[in-house]
C-alpha cells in the first residue's frame, strides 16, 4: 500500500487509523503548543498579572481543534502549515477568550474548564474579563504583525484578518452566544437552537477553514468544500458537545457534565432525543467527508478530523 506524507505524519492507505489520528492530533498540539508559547507575552511581562491568567487559562489544557484545523485546512488546499502557524495561534486565543467569559458569573457560571478551576475562580472575575479581553486583542495583534505573517501577502493578510473577525464578532459567535444568553429558561425550536450553535461554536470553525484555504491561496471550488466541511463539522460538534454534556463526567470533560440540564439550556438532545442526535452527528460528518474528495489524499488528515469529531469523549 502506498505511502505519503503530511508534513510530519505518514499514512498508509486512504484513511487514518485510530493510532495514526491519535498520534497525528498530539504531534499537531505540541506543534500549535509551541507556537502560542512563543506568540504570547511572557509570564513575567508587566503586569505579569494579566499574562500570569492569560497563560493559565491557554495552557491548562484544550484539544487545540481549531488550530489543527487551520493548518490541515492549509495542507488540503496546498499549502505549508508554517504560513498558517500564526492565524491558527490567533484562533485559539479568541477560542479560549471566549471560553474565559462563557464561565463568568455572568454568563454560564462556570468552575471548571479544561479539567482545572475556572480563570476567575483563580484570578477573580475582574482579571479574567481582562484576561479575555487581552487574549481578543493579542489575535489581531499576531495577524497584522511582522515578522509573523512575513511571507504572507498583505492582500490575503487582510482577508484572513476580516474572515477571523467576521466569525468571532456578533453576526458569528458574539451573536450566538448572545441568543444563547436570551433563551435561558425559554423554550427553543430546532431552527432557533440550529441558528444559535451555527454561530456560538460553528462560526468560528468554518472560519478555521477558511482561513485555512485562504493562507494556501486556495480557488472558489476549493474555497466552497473547505466551507462546507467547516459548517457540516461544527455543527456535529456541538450536537456531540450536548451529548457528552449528558453522559460524560467531570473527569473526562474536564468541566462539570449536566449543567445543560441544570441550567435548563435547550439542547439538541432534548429537542431530538439523543439516538436521533447520534444519527445527525453522523450524517452532518459524513456530508462534511463528501465535500472533501476535491482534496484526493490531501484531505485525508481532514477526514479523519471529523471522524473525531462523533468519536471524541472530551
Ligand atoms: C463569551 C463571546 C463569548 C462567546 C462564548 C464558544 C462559546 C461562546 C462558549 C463556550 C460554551 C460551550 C462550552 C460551547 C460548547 C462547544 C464548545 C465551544 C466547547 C469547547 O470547545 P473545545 O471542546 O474546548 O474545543 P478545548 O478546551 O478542547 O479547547
Amino acid at each position: 500500500m502506498k505511502r505519503f506524507k503530511v508534513q510530519g505524519a505518514r499514512f498508509k492507505g486512504n484513511a487514518l487509523t485510530p493510532e495514526e489520528l491519535r498520534h497525528y492530533l498530539e504531534e499537531r498540539r505540541v506543534f500549535v503548543d509551541e507556537a502560542l508559547e512563543r506568540y504570547l507575552p511572557g509570564a513575567g511581562d508587566p503586569p505579569k498579572e494579566i499574562h500570569e491568567a492569560v497563560r493559565y487559562s491557554i495552557f491548562v489544557g484544550g484539544k487545540r481543534l481549531r488550530p489543527i484545523l487551520v493548518l490541515a485546512a492549509t495542507e488540503a488546499a496546498g499549502g505549508q502549515i508554517e504560513q498558517a502557524l500564526g492565524a491558527a495561534a490567533a484562533i485559539e486565543f479568541i477560542h479560549t477568550y471566549s471560553l474565559i467569559h462563557d464561565d463568568l458569573p455572568a454568563m454560564d457560571d462556570d468552575d471548571f474548564r479544561r479539567g482545572r478551576p475556572t480563570c476567575h475562580k483563580v484570578y477573580g472575575e475582574a482579571m479574567a474579563i481582562l484576561a479575555g479581553d487581552a487574549l481578543l486583542t493579542q489575535a489581531f495583534i499576531l495577524l497584522s504583525a511582522e515578522p509573523v505573517s512575513v511571507d504572507i501577502d498583505p492582500e490575503a493578510r487582510l482577508k484572513v484578518i476580516q474572515e477571523i473577525a467576521q466569525a468571532a464578532g456578533s453576526k458569528g459567535m458574539v451573536g450566538g452566544q448572545v441568543v444563547d444568553m436570551l433563551y435561558e429558561d425559554r423554550e427553543v425550536d430546532l431552527p432557533t437552537l440550529t441558528y444559535l450553535h451555527e454561530h456560538k461554536t460553528g462560526a468560528l470553525i468554518r472560519g478555521c477553514l477558511r482561513v485555512g484555504g485562504i493562507l494556501a491561496s486556495a480557488g472558489p471550488e476549493q474555497m466552497e468544500a473547505l466551507t462546507r466541511y467547516g459548517e457540516r463539522i461544527g455543527l456535529a460538534f456541538q450536537v456531540v458537545d450536548d451529548i457528552l454534556d449528558l453522559e460524560g463526567s467531570l473527569e473526562a470533560l474536564g468541566k462539570q457534565a449536566g449543567s445543560d440540564l441544570r441550567k435548563k439550556k435547550a439542547t439538541f438532545p432534548a429537542l431530538l432525543g439523543i439516538e436521533e442526535s447520534r444519527r445527525w452527528a453522523h450524517r452532518l460528518v459524513s456530508e462534511a467527508k463528501q465535500s472533501l474528495v476535491i482534496f484526493g489524499e490531501r484531505g485525508i488528515a481532514l477526514g479523519a478530523i471529523a471522524d473525531f469529531v462523533v468519536m471524541r469523549r472530551r
